[in-house]
């Protein structure tokens, strides 16, 4: 191999229709190219080009259980259901090993980690260079969104990893139909990923491979202008399944921006009132807030629904009539695992009857697989996510806690109708929310576009883990996409002001809600879950005029009287705490904000500048 390769062809810019094109089953000239080219830099030795057919699947997982790569699950319990055992080095996303390669640095902002693209491309190219010796390169289509959407967009991942092709086929619309998609001047994303670990080496000496490969070295990185993703060391979740975080967020953010849309950290619901009136939601929460959970709510009030569109990802984009229609462009959930269970999730619980994979949970003496909270009821013996033995008592969790299962949409018994239609829903409201303990009312809606972009711009969470910095600490995440947006994170708030200007009278309505806040004695004072649908139930009578509310520097608050408590035991001062807002604490919090947007300097909007000095005017009006 030499030691440079031509860049990918950019899949964007139209491609000459003209001359014999490279042999492949592409009509894309470019796509059987690029495949061509690829192949002989990372030296597989066998292509298979995915289906994203049953017998394909089969045949793969069948392949995978022979060599100990995956588990099959009882299948008395759970059919077609299989556990993988990820390396205990690989078990997250590496945000630390995340990279947008723009040519000017200025333009991955202070909130992401760049990289020079020619110098990354050149590193990359010698980690590629035979990366797939002695494996099988997949070449895998997919659209991220119904197949034919005009909301959707195509991409082509190539991976040596079996795993990877298996979550695909869940994750996206994978396969065949994809690949027909792609026709001659049709656009699409170049995604190359390897778990970076050939079974030949250069001299030819042959190794045996392990359940789980990977690589001490990783990279998760992404090139917004030529709008290619390149993923070399890690087998797992969004570093390796490059539809989701890589794609439909971090490159499609990009392109969203360029088109005129949006591309969203964000589950999506479908509610109905007791009146039968449907409402569509979207909403963005932090990590470890429960987006599964709302996007699955089971609601406690009388008459009402809630049904599933997606759990993590939004395409939002504005209609010939001028209001902003979303999809779900992902055709699976891969949702947490630990505390998803009966009170949690039931609706989650009955998803994953069957056709699962479940990856770093434990496995009991029946088959089946088990995480903590999965039942109130701890099994007493049985083997943990890495293989071992595991006992009740252990001080170690049987599952790894951020063990996963990947699993079809259409088996949510919640899932709406309107989950895979080509033309999406349109949006009625947009919610932004957050863990926080203090300060952040249960609900309130924002008084304008401009304070709701200040609002999704000022998420902040306190963290959970101690991975993630102390226990308890304050950390911003605006629009709940401080990892996932593929550019400078204040021109992304400039894009989100001017949509809501395209917008005009069309515009969602956009609230916050908090299910976290405590009281003085540190108890919950919400009981969150299914009672969450009396905040929406407000929303929703608030976007239909008959809900009222007052100002304040948190923004429009519901009045007690007009908010559905019945039936609910709130303790006493519960409402007023819930709804309270503390002068000189929220001004220590409005200089965190200042501090936010000061890490972005000129380029951080007016007029988000403009609500923050509001919010201080009015504070201070209240000392
Ligand atoms: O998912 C959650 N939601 C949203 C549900 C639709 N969780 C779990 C977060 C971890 C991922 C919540 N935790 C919610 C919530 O609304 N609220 C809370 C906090 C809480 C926890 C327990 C109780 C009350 C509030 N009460 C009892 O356990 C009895
Ligand atoms: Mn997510």
């Amino acid at each position: 191999m030499t030691a440079t390769l031509p860049a990918a062809p950019a899949p964007h810019a139209p491609v000459p229709a003209a001359g014999p094109s490279a042999a492949g089953p592409s009509r894309n000239a470019a796509l059987n190219g690029w495949v061509a080219e690829m192949t002989e830099l990372l030296q597989p030795d066998r292509v298979s080009w995915c289906t994203g057919s049953q017998a394909e699947f089969d045949q793969l997982t069948k392949q995978l259980v022979r060599e100990g790569s995956l588990v099959r699950v009882n299948p008395e319990w759970r059919p077609n259901s299989f556990l993988a055992r990820s390396d205990p080095r690989d078990v997250a996303r590496v945000e630390e090993r995340t990279f947008i390669c723009s040519a000017d640095p200025e333009d991955a902002g202070p909130t992401n980690n760049w990289r020079d693209p020619v110098e990354m491309k050149q590193e990359l190219i010698a980690l590629f260079d035979g990366a797939m010796r002695g494996r099988t390169l997949y070449v895998v289509p997919f659209s991220m969104g119904p197949i034919g959407s005009p909301l959707a967009k195509l991409g082509v991942q190539l991976t040596d990893s079996p795993y990877a092709v298996l979550s695909m086929q869940i994750m996206t619309r994978m396969g065949t139909e994809a690949l027909e998609q792609i026709g001659p001047d049709t656009s699409w994303v170049p995604a190359v990923h390897s778990v970076g670990s050939p079974l030949v080496d250069a001299d030819g000496s042959r190794r045996a491979d392990v359940p789980w490969p990977c690589n001490e070295t990783k990279y998760i990185a992404h090139f917004p202008e030529t709008r290619e993703i390149w993923s070399f060391g890690s087998g797992y979740g969004g570093n390796s399944l490059l539809g989701k975080k890589c794609f439909a967020l971090r490159i499609a953010s990009v392109i969203a921006r360029e088109e005129g849309w949006l591309a969203e950290h964000m589950l999506l619901v479908k509610v109905t009132s007791p009146e039968g009136r449907s409402y569509n939601l979207a909403a963005a929460f932090p990590s470890a807030c429960g987006k599964t959970n709302f996007a699955m709510l089971q609601p406690t009030l009388p008459g009402w629904t809630v049904e599933t569109i997606g759990d993590d990802i939004a395409w939002l984009r504005p209609d010939a009539e001028g209001r902003l229609r979303a999809i779900n462009p992902e055709r699976g959930f891969f949702g947490v695992a630990p505390g998803t269970g009966e009170r949690t999730n039931p609706t989650a619980v009955a998803t994953i009857w069957g056709n699962t994979i479940f990856t770093n949970v434990a496995l009991q003496d029946d088959g089946d697989v088990w995480w903590e909270g999965l039942t109130d009821r701890v099994p007493d013996r049985m083997v943990d996510w890495q293989g071992r033995p595991w006992m009740d008592g252990l001080p170690v969790p049987a599952a790894h806690p951020n063990a996963r299962f990947t699993v079809p949409a259409d088996q949510c018994p919640s899932i709406a109708d309107e989950w895979d239609d080509p033309d999406g829903v349109v949006l009625d409201a947009i919610l932004f929310g957050g863990r926080r303990s203090t300060n952040i009312p249960l609900v309130a809606e924002a008084d304008s576009w401009a304070h709701g972009v200040f609002l999704g711009a000022t998420i902040s969470s306190e963290q959970t883990a101690a991975a993630e910095g102390p226990v308890g600490a304050l950390r911003h995440d605006p629009f709940a996409m401080l990892p996932f947006c593929g550019y400078n994170m204040a021109d992304y708030w400039g894009h989100w002001l001017d949509m809501g200007e395209r917008l005009g009278e069309h515009a969602p309505r956009i609230f916050q809600v908090n299910w976290f806040r405590k009281g003085r004695d540190g108890s919950y004072l919400w009981p969150g879950f299914g009672e969450n649908i009396r905040a929406v139930d407000w929303i929703v009578r608030r976007l239909d005029g008959a809900a009222r509310a007052r100002r304040s520097p948190a923004g429009l608050l519901p009045l007690r009287e007009d908010f559905d408590l019945e039936g609910l035991d709130l303790p006493d001062g519960a409402w007023d705490e819930l709804f309270r807002v503390d002068p000189v604490a929220w001004l220590q919090e409005a200089d965190q904000t200042r501090a936010l947007f000061e890490r972005f300097g000129s380029r951080v909007p007016k007029r988000l500048l403009t609500q923050l000095t509001v919010l201080r005017w009015e504070l201070v009006a209240r000392l």
